[in-house]
C-alpha cells in the first residue's frame, strides 16, 4: 500500500490549498501579496517542497493518510497475528505506507499471509486488510469565523500531531510564562514501589480485566489463601516498568509491540474484609466515613434510584447491594484473554488453603471494545484525562512517576507534567504523602497514620455503571432536532450534541479545541488531546527541547469562563473544572477533588447505538483516592448531581441523576442564544453494582494474615 497526496481535481485542490494556507504577518501587517509571502514562508527553500502560488507546504502535507489499523480478531495458528501490520513510512496517525507480512521465522516456516484467519476465515484478498484501516484526511475545511487562524511570523512552520499554535504567535492574551520549576524536586517524596500496589499509581492499562467479588468463610483458610497469592499481587514497580518498557516499545515502533504480554493482580477489602481479618477497631481506622458505612448506605446520598415499589436503590443491583457486600474484591488485568483465564485460576481459593476458604460471590469480564478500542460504550474514547502524580520512583534526575514534558507552565501559578496534566500531591491518592493545601496547592505533611498500616494504601471505589446506549443516543438526536428549530442553534445535530454533553468528540478531540466538529488527529495526539484550559486562553506548550517539536495543527483553546464553547455542564469540565474557581475554592481545591480511574467497558458493543437490544453493556468505573468523601461522592453528589455547582448551568448528563425529577442542562452561545434542555429524570447511566474497598499495601497485606 502506498498512498501519496494527490489533489485530483480543482475543488479538492482548492480545498486543500485554503485548509493549508497560513496566515502571514510581518511586523503586525498582515501579509496579503503573493511575492512577500512566499519569502516569508520561505518557500524558496530548495529542501522544501512546495507549492508557491498558493503556499501549501507539502513537506508533511495536507493529504490522506492512515490513522489507525485493527488488528483485532486477526489469528495465525490461533495465536494474534493483528501486529504483523507494520508501517514502513511516516507513523500512525500519519502513516503513508505500510506491509502487513509474516515475520522471517514464521514465513521460513512456510506460512503465508492467506494462513492468517480473520474471523476464523482464511484471508483471501488484500481488500479484507484494507477495510481495517481507519484513513483520514490531514487537514480542517473552516466554517467561517469559527475557526482560530491567527496570522503566524515568518519561518517554516511545522505540522502533525505534537500540540498548538507556532510559539511566538501574536494576537494571544496569555498569562506570563513561567519557567516550570524543574527537578532537583527534592520536596518530592520518594514512592515506595515496592510496597504500593501497581493499579493505583500506574494503572494496569490492559484489553482484558475481570472483577471477583468474595465472601470470607473460615479465617484460617482466608489467610492461607492470601498467603498464597500474595506474591502474584503487583506492585508499582512492577506494573510501572512495565507500562515504561511499553511505551519506549510503541513509541520506536510506531504500533503496539507484540508479544509484550502481561496479566497483573491487585485486591482491595471492605470495611467488613478488614474487620474480619483484623478487628473492627482496626477497621475503623481507615479514616473514610463513606468507606465505614459502605456503598450500600451511601448509594441513595450518591442520587442511585431504587427499583419501582423498592425502598433501598441497590435492591437488585447484580452484586454489591444491601447484605450482599463483598469482603474482597480482585482485580485481574492482562494483554490476553487466556492469559487472564489462566491468572484468575491460578488467584482464585482453591481445596487447598482449606476447608471454607473465601467463596467468589460474583465476577465478570471487562474488555476494550473490539470495534473501538479504548472508547466506552457510548462510542466516546476514554482514559484521556488523569491528574500528574508527583513523587519519585528513584532519585535520579529524572526519577519521577510521571514524566516531565513541560519546559514552561501554562499557568504562572501552576505546574504541569504535560500539556493539560496539572501535578497533583500524591497524599490525594496514597495515604502516607503529602498532600496539596486547598488554598495554596502547597504540600502539606500528612499526620502520623493511625493505624501505621494504611501507609501505602488506598480506597477504591467500584462502581457498576450499566449505560443505556439507545437511551442516550435516541435523546441525542430527538434533541437535535428539536434544537435546529431555534434561531441559535441552526444546524444542531446529534454528533455535536453529544459532544457538547460530554466535553468531546467521539475520537477524545475536546470540544474547547474543535468547537464545530471532531478532529480525529487532534482526539489523537496525546501532547494535544488534554491541552486545554476553561478561565484563561491556553498557550501553546513550551516542551523540553528533548520533546518533538511543537506543530501548528491545532487550534488551541481559547478562554471560555462563560461556558459558551464547552457548556459548564459538559461531563469533563463537570468532574474537573480545571482553573475554573468552583463551589468550593480555586484550581488548587479542584486539584484534591482529583481521582485516578482505571475503568473498562464490560458487556458486547450496540451494533445499532439506537436500537435497544437489551444487552446489559456499561463501565466497571473504578477508581482511587484517599478520601471517597472528598473526591469521588464530591464529584457525584455536589458537582454531577447538582445544577449549580462547580457553576451553575445544569447537570451532567451522563452521570448526573436526581431520583425523579428531570435533569435539566444549559446551552448558551456567544451570540446570546440560550436554551435549557431537559433530560429524562432516568439517567442513561445507572449503577447495577459496586462497593467502597481498601487496596492495602503489599506489607499490610502480610499484616492482615501473619496474625
Ligand atoms: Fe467520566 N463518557 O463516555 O462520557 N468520562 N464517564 N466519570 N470522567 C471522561 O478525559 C464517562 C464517570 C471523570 O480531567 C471522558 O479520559 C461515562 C464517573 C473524570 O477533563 C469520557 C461514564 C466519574 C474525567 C467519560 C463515566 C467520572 C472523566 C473523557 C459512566 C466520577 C476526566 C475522556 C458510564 C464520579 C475529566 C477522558 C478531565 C472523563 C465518560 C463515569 C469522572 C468520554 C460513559 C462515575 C474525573
Amino acid at each position: 500500500m502506498h498512498l501519496t497526496h494527490s489533489a485530483n481535481n480543482l475543488f479538492a485542490e482548492v480545498f486543500l490549498a485554503a485548509s493549508a494556507t497560513v496566515r502571514r504577518q510581518q511586523q503586525g501587517a498582515e501579509i496579503t501579496s503573493s511575492i512577500p509571502l512566499i519569502d516569508c514562508a520561505q518557500y524558496g527553500d530548495p529542501a522544501r517542497n512546495s507549492d508557491p502560488n498558493i503556499g501549501i507546504a507539502v513537506a508533511n502535507p495536507v493529504g490522506l493518510y492512515m490513522a489507525s489499523f485493527d488488528g483485532s480478531g486477526l489469528s495465525l495458528n490461533g495465536n494474534p497475528a493483528g501486529g504483523f501490520f507494520t508501517v514502513v513510512r511516516g507513523q500512525f496517525p500519519l502513516a503513508l505506507r505500510a506491509v502487513y507480512q509474516l515475520p522471517p521465522d514464521l514465513a521460513a516456516s512456510g506460512l503465508t499471509v492467506s494462513d492468517v484467519k480473520i474471523g476464523g476465515k482464511n484471508i483471501e484478498f488484500g481488500g479484507e486488510l484494507a477495510e481495517r484501516i481507519t484513513m483520514h484526511l490531514i487537514g480542517a475545511a473552516s466554517v467561517a469565523q469559527t475557526v482560530h487562524n491567527t496570522p503566524a511570523p515568518c519561518g517554516p512552520i511545522q505540522q502533525g500531531c505534537r500540540a498548538g499554535r507556532p510559539s511566538g504567535a501574536v494576537g494571544m492574551d496569555r498569562s506570563p510564562r513561567v519557567p516550570q520549576t524543574q527537578p532537583p524536586g527534592a520536596e518530592e517524596p520518594l514512592l515506595d514501589i515496592d510496597d504500593i500496589q501497581g493499579n493505583i499509581l500506574a494503572g494496569f492499562n490492559k484489553d482484558y480485566q475481570q472483577l471477583v467479588a468474595l465472601k470470607l468463610g473460615d479465617l484460617a483458610a482466608a489467610r492461607n489463601w492470601l498467603r498464597r497469592i500474595l506474591p502474584g499481587i503487583n506492585t508499582l514497580a512492577e506494573v510501572g516498568h512495565f507500562n515504561a518498557a511499553f511505551r519506549m516499545r510503541r513509541a520506536r515502533l510506531g504500533r503496539d509491540p507484540i508479544g509484550l504480554i502481561e496479566t497483573w493482580a491487585n485486591i482491595a477489602f471492605s470495611h467488613a474484609g478488614i474487620a474480619a481479618l483484623t478487628s473492627e477497631q482496626e477497621a475503623d481506622g481507615v479514616p473514610d466515613e463513606a468507606f465505614k458505612e459502605g456503598l450500600p448506605a451511601r448509594a441513595g446520598v450518591l442520587g442511585d434510584a431504587p427499583p419501582p415499589g423498592k425502598s433501598d436503590p441497590t435492591a437488585g443491583w447484580v452484586m454489591g447491594g444491601s447484605g450482599n457486600v463483598p469482603d474482597i474484591l480482585l482485580i485481574v488485568a492482562s494483554d490476553d484473554l487466556d492469559e487472564l483465564a489462566k491468572a484468575v485460576a491460578r488467584l482464585r481459593p482453591a481445596g487447598t488453603d482449606g476447608p471454607g476458604a473465601p467463596q467468589i460471590i460474583w465476577q465478570e469480564k471487562g474488555q476494550t471494545r473490539t470495534d473501538l478500542p479504548g472508547h466506552e460504550h457510548f462510542g466516546f474514547k476514554d482514559g484521556l484525562s488523569q491528574p500528574g502524580v508527583r513523587g519519585r520512583v528513584s532519585a535520579s534526575a529524572s526519577g519521577f512517576l510521571t514524566p516531565r514534558l513541560l519546559a514552561a507552565s501554562p499557568l504562572p501559578d501552576m505546574e504541569f507534567a504535560a500539556p493539560g496534566q496539572p501535578l497533583v500531591w500524591p497524599g490525594e491518592f496514597v495515604f502516607g504523602y503529602p498532600f496539596g493545601d486547598q488554598s495554596t496547592g502547597a504540600p502539606v505533611t500528612p499526620p502520623p497514620l493511625n493505624p501505621p498500616w494504611l501507609k501505602n494504601g488506598s480506597l477504591l471505589v467500584f462502581r457498576r455503571l450499566r449505560q443505556d446506549v439507545a437511551g442516550f443516543n435516541q435523546f441525542l438526536r430527538a434533541t437535535a432536532a428539536q434544537l435546529t428549530q431555534a434561531p441559535d442553534f441552526a444546524g444542531m445535530t446529534a454528533d455535536r450534541l453529544g459532544a457538547l454533553i460530554v466535553g468531546r468528540w467521539p475520537s477524545g478531540a475536546p470540544i474547547m479545541r474543535a468547537p464545530t466538529a471532531d478532529n480525529p488527529v487532534l482526539g489523537q495526539c496525546p501532547l494535544a488531546n488534554n491541552d486545554f484550559l476553561y478561565a484563561v486562553d491556553t498557550p501553546p506548550p513550551e516542551l523540553k527541547p528533548q520533546q518533538p517539536p511543537a506543530s501548528l495543527s491545532f487550534p488551541t483553546a481559547s478562554e471560555d469562563a462563560d461556558g459558551f464553547i464547552c457548556p459548564h455542564a459538559a461531563h469533563i469540565r463537570k468532574v474537573n473544572p480545571r482553573d475554573q474557581d468552583s463551589d468550593k475554592g480555586t484550581k488548587f481545591d479542584t486539584l484534591t477533588r482529583r481521582i485516578l480511574r482505571r475503568g473498562i467497558p464490560y458487556g458486547a458493543p450496540a451494533a445499532n447505538p439506537l436500537v435497544d437490544d437489551g444487552v446489559d453493556r456499561g463501565l466497571h468505573f473504578l477508581c482511587y483516592q484517599t478520601s471517597i468523601i472528598e473526591q469521588f461522592e464530591l464529584l457525584q453528589t455536589d458537582w454531577a448531581n447538582n445544577f449549580n455547582n462547580p457553576k451553575p448551568g445544569g447537570l451532567d448528563l451522563i452521570i448526573g441523576q436526581t431520583p425523579g425529577q428531570p435533569r435539566s442542562f444549559e446551552l448558551d452561545t456567544a451570540s446570546g442564544g440560550s436554551t435549557t434542555l431537559s433530560a429524562p429524570p432516568l439517567a442513561f447511566v445507572v449503577a447495577t453494582g459496586g462497593g467502597y474497598f481498601f487496596a492495602p499495601s503489599i506489607s499490610a497485606l502480610r499484616f492482615m494474615f501473619d496474625r
